[in-house]
């Protein structure tokens, strides 16, 4: 990127002025990340001052039964598998028990496309945590999981959305966008929603006053320039709904994987997708870290490139490890509020919904 490009760029950034694809490009194709860092830095100072987020909570993969079985995917298994499981809601109810004493404000629930498993079952799910659980936040099946929902019931997404809500369903995580194009949809992942329905569904949960974030799984088949309309396309629908909480930009881990011929991204050219991701997102309130991916380490240095929020001390993530993540399942509080303080920044222990339950001043 010329000086020259990188003023023009600079410039808009200051007076808020959209960053273009072309912009976007530049940025994706310079090597200077610390200027890059330096300007979404600005801007994550201007969403949210010095305040880095995290919260508390406890993932549950109820099965990795999936009939999609996307290639970038060490986690599924056919039914039959040796290691296939699928929870029971006793299952369910004895993981909510043993989350009870640790003060989780949220449930964070991705799942395989199970073949058998009715409709019915994922209602069920959501009624026995909310009995036991009435105040803890449910944030479950991403939009490709709504979706099969709405084809293995024949019920409208806007039906099966209304029936999970009125159950006690909270929000949407991000999953299941990986990239947003048909062309890499089709090589890797083929038999789930394609990118418009992906859309579709966030669209309609915006509109039904649900939730969502939004995820990009980065560093294997894709382009530059598909990564860059990912997030051109996110832009869009969040200046129609504005229902859009975090952006997570997910680094691919390749380990028994069917795409083992990548390499998992460097801490380079993650920190850089963070950053660019920041700087294009403009609409979008927060850039997440998702240290389970990143590491500890990356995701602490992240903070310096336009990250505001790390995910939550995750209790038990089946889906990364089973793609060889070295990083530990999950981290105390304490350890977490370390890594922020380093920084020079203050915590704060968020819900879901970015409501402050404490400020940790040091
Ligand atoms: O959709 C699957 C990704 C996602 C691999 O919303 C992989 O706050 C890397 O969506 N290497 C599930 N990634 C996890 C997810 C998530 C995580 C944290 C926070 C939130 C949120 C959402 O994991 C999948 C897929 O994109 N994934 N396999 C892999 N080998």
């Amino acid at each position: 990127m010329s000086h020259k490009i990188f003023e023009e760029i600079s410039e808009k950034v200051d007076k808020n002025i959209r960053l273009t694809k072309e912009d976007s490009a530049a940025l994706m194709e310079s090597n200077d990340i610390l200027s890059i860092a330096r300007l979404a830095d600005k801007v994550r100072k201007k969403k949210s001052g010095d305040y880095v987020f995290f919260n508390v909570n406890r993932h549950i993969n109820l099965t990795n039964i999936c009939v999609s079985r996307c290639k970038f995917c060490a986690f599924s298994r056919d039914k039959g598998d040796a290691d296939a499981y699928a929870m029971s809601l006793d299952e369910v109810e004895k993981i909510a028990r043993s989350a009870m004493d640790i003060g989780i404000t949220e449930f964070h629930i991705v799942s395989g496309l199970h073949p058998d498993f009715p409709f019915q079952y994922y209602v069920d799910v959501l009624s026995c945590l909310k009995n036991l659980m009435p105040e803890v936040h449910i944030q479950a099946f991403t939009a490709v999981e709504i979706a099969y929902f709405s084809k293995i019931s024949g019920l409208s997404i806007k039906e099966v959305l209304t029936t999970l809500k009125n159950s006690g369903l909270g929000s949407l995580p991000g999953g299941g966008a990986e990239i947003l194009n048909h062309r890499v949809r089709e090589a890797v992942c083929s038999k789930k929603a394609t990118a418009d329905e992906w859309l579709e569904v966030m669209r309609t949960a915006h509109s039904l006053g649900l939730k969502s974030n939004a995820t990009m799984l980065f560093g294997h088949i894709e382009t530059i320039e598909e990564r860059i309309d990912h997030l051109l396309r996110l832009r869009e629908l969040q200046d129609e709904t504005s229902g859009f909480q975090s952006f997570i930009p997910l680094p691919f881990h390749p380990q028994n994987t069917q795409l083992t011929q990548y390499k998992k991204p460097s801490a380079f050219e993650s920190l850089k997708m963070l950053a660019v991701s920041r700087l294009v997102l403009d609409n979008f309130p927060h850039i997440k870290a998702f240290w389970i991916m990143l590491g500890l380490k990356v995701a602490q240095l992240s903070l310096l490139f336009g990250v505001d929020d790390l995910d939550g001390t995750v209790v038990e993530e089946k889906i990364t490890h089973a793609a060889g993540a070295e990083t530990e399942q999950s981290i105390t509080k304490e350890e977490l509020l370390q890594l922020i303080y380093e920084a020079g920044r203050i915590p704060v222990e968020r819900d879901t919904l970015y409501n402050f339950i404490k400020i940790y001043k040091n």
